[in-house]
């Protein structure tokens, strides 16, 4: 009889707190756990097509809840990535529209309507752990728990090279310490490792699995950027030398492996306590990266550029109960995650969120969100794609590329200059200075004084000399 009142009761709930549509293939305000990795590239698990890499706990994500392809995050006024990705996500909006920037309204900066406070409004207990630097301190300050790691000591407490473990540890006693609370809420536990970013410092045991001999370099790989992008020589373009050669490169690539597989070693154990605990069955499973980056491609190791395997684009895996299988070429944004976890916690996004909820997708209703997505760094790069083609603007040389992914997903063929390509320039033109309007992005997309476009890779005497 109780079990009986206690499932009208739910039903009762779900009919007013889910939104309409969703209620019948998702769970009730379902446990939420969300791994957001650090820079980790789209392609950076065995199942998203990377097969030397050894990711079996997170590859069950792929195989068993959808994968999207094409997620980004929107773009980054500052070198470090990362701060206004992990920004956007928690506050659902664009990037010049977060706190504290130039389009920010009065409203961007209050906590109420960051990602955590409207969860736990919902009935969530929240729960973060990560890392320390380049996030958002004052969204993570509301969660109801907030542990920063401290990755910068020399022993297995405070190393970097254990740092998935002491995550995913903390994580564990998290659980197991809900195991004893009958009437326990549901979690949404964000969970932001600083890895793979680099320094790329793994467990030997894991380096060990990746010999850099063995490496295949990436197919659009090149000694040097052909052109001046306009951040040539920011933080992360410095971790190799230029010209940047084979041995160097396969080097970073199997110490990024090496850190992927330590992160998926560690999530397998939070997955195993997810089981014994009882809450696996109730659980989505959000898999994200906060930027991509370069390791090799085009010349260039940093997430300082627009490329597909560069910078804004990221990793997208969900599963869980009620989520469909299979992959989605919708073209999403990480802020997007905002309005699709109020969706599951059968909430409603607050005002200001400029997201779009993903759950449609996820429930197989739907297989489209927007028709173009634009990517933005700094004053010097723009960026337009569509389900086909992508243009790529860098507005301080005057120079524009065209590119067709369906037939070339690596960017290696420049199509602007080709006259039965030109249409094509300028309908995404137009999409991009489109894009650019509805996001208040107000720079411009040519200079009446360009610089040279040709690069020349510094001394290191040079490089030396220049600020950090
Ligand atoms: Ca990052």
């Amino acid at each position: 009889m109780r079990c009986i009142l206690r499932q009208i009761s739910i039903t009762l709930i779900a009919a007013t707190a889910v939104p309409s549509g969703y209620a019948d293939t998702l769970p009730k305000q379902p446990n939420i756990l969300h791994i957001h990795a650090d820079d980790h590239r789209a392609d950076g698990l065995h199942a998203l097509g990377n097969s030397i890499l050894q990711t079996p706990n997170l590859d069950w994500l792929v195989e068993h809840g959808m994968t999207f392809n094409h997620c980004y995050t929107m773009g980054s006024m500052i070198g470090a990535v990362c701060t206004p990705s992990r920004t956007m996500m928690l506050t659902g909006r664009s990037w010049l529209r977060i706190p504290k920037a130039p389009g920010a309204s009065p409203m961007a900066s209050n906590p109420q309507t960051f990602l955590p406070r409207v969860m736990q409004a919902a009935g969530y207990q929240t729960w973060h752990m990560g890392k320390a630097g380049n996030g958002f301190p004052a969204g993570l300050r509301e969660f109801q728990t907030s542990i920063i790691d401290d990755a910068s000591g020399p022993t297995p407490q405070n190393d970097r090279a254990h740092c998935s473990e002491r995550l995913a540890d903390r994580t564990i006693d998290f659980l197991k310490s809900r195991n004893a609370n009958s009437a326990r809420k549901p979690f949404y536990i964000y969970l932001a490792p600083p890895v793979p970013h680099d320094p790329r410092s793994a467990e030997p045991r894991f380096h060990q699995l990746y010999n850099a001999a063995k490496i295949t370099l990436p197919a659009a790989f090149m000694p040097v950027h052909p052109f001046d992008n306009g951040e040539m020589t920011v933080r992360d373009e410095k971790l190799a030398p230029w010209p940047r050669t084979e041995a160097d490169t396969k080097q970073q690539i199997a110490d990024y492996d090496s850190c992927v597989t330590g992160l998926d070693y560690h999530v397998g154990r939070i997955f195993e306590q997810l089981k014994a605990s009882g809450e696996w069955d109730n659980t989505i499973i959000v898999f994200t990266g906060d930027n991509g980056l370069s390791l090799g491609e085009h010349g260039l190791f940093g997430k300082q550029n627009l490329y597909e395997f560069g910078g804004m684009h990221v990793p997208c895996v969900i599963a869980g109960p009620g989520i469909s299988k299979g992959k989605s070429d919708a073209l999403i944004y990480l802020m997007d995650l905002f309005p699709t976890l109020t969706d599951l916690a059968g909430t409603k996004a607050p005002d200001g969120v400029e997201g779009k909820s993903i759950v449609p997708i996820l429930t197989g209703k739907s297989t489209k969100l927007r028709n173009t997505l634009y990517t933005a760094y700094r004053n010097c790069q723009r960026a337009v794609r569509d389900d086909r083609w992508k243009l790529i603007r860098y507005p301080l040389i005057n120079k524009v590329q065209l590119f067709d992914l369906a037939s070339d997903p690596h960017e290696m063929h420049d199509l602007a200059e080709m006259s039965e390509h030109a249409a094509q320039v300028v309908t995404l033109t137009q999409s991009l200075e489109k894009a650019m309007t509805s996001y208040g992005d107000h720079a411009p997309l040519t200079t009446p004084n360009p610089k040279p476009a040709n690069w020349t890779p510094p001394t290191e005497k040079k490089l030396k000399t220049q600020k950090p």
